[in-house]
């Protein structure tokens, strides 16, 4: 059975993506190009340097390794000022309600996210508590797909990714699950999270009715 359970953050917890976009958008405005939604949807799980490198590719602009920490650093506080103003209502349906349950039933849990700003994400939202580790992009160099950020918080969670299950609702996320060793779930669309163990539309699906 499942030990441990190891939640992305952004698009499983809560939908900070929609803020991300905020941010990466009116840096694109600045430098001169348009950045879609269609776009954004290639930065989701994606770490913020790498967010940056495929943003300046859509707009096909050269920047140095300078004034892209510039605009890297412009970006985030834009988007810290989008999250500063998030509160409990914006936890995705069932998250909370799903957490308690596996608590209540003894299974350890781990944030596993690609974010720097994943403690104030949490602490915004008032479920810090709920997380017995919190592994984030602060802690780990490997983006995913690369599977450190899961097999770091199933350590920190003293047990082994066989036993854990990853909650993700990135492609590349998925293939760092299983990368790791563990089962996962995925939350999106099947048609995208093809390597996935099972496949659903959020976390309020697995509340008991
Ligand atoms: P930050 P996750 C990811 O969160 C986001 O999906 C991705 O869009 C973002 O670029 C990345 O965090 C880094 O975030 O700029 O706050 O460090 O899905 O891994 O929880
Ligand atoms: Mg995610």
């Amino acid at each position: 059975g499942m030990k441990g359970a190891i939640f992305d953050l952004d698009g499983v917890i809560v939908d900070t993506a929609k803020y991300h976009y905020l941010a990466w958008r009116s840096l694109a405005e600045r430098l001169g190009f348009e950045f879609t939604e269609a776009h954004n949807e290639r930065l989701k799980g994606v770490s913020r340097v790498e967010s940056l490198r495929i943003l300046l590719e859509v707009g096909g602009v050269e920047a140095t390794e300078e004034e892209r920490l510039e605009m890297a650093d412009t970006k985030n506080k834009e988007y810290i000022n989008y999250i500063s103003q998030l509160d409990p209502s914006e936890i995705l349906p069932g998250a909370k309600e799903y957490l308690e349950l596996l608590r209540s039933q003894g299974v350890k849990i781990a944030l596993g996210s690609a974010s720097k700003n994943a403690e104030f994400i949490l602490s915004r939202l008032s479920i810090t508590d709920l997380f017995d580790a919190v592994i984030d992009g602060t802690k780990v160099s490997k983006a995913k797909p690369d599977p450190e950020v899961f097999l770091a918080a199933s350590a920190a969670l003293q047990l082994n990714p066989l036993d854990c299950v990853v909650f993700e609702d990135a492609e590349a996320g998925v293939q760092a699950g299983k990368a790791a060793g563990s089962k996962v779930v995925g939350i999106g669309s099947p048609d995208i999270l093809k390597e996935a163990d099972i496949v659903i539309a959020g976390l309020y699906e697995l509340l008991a009715q």
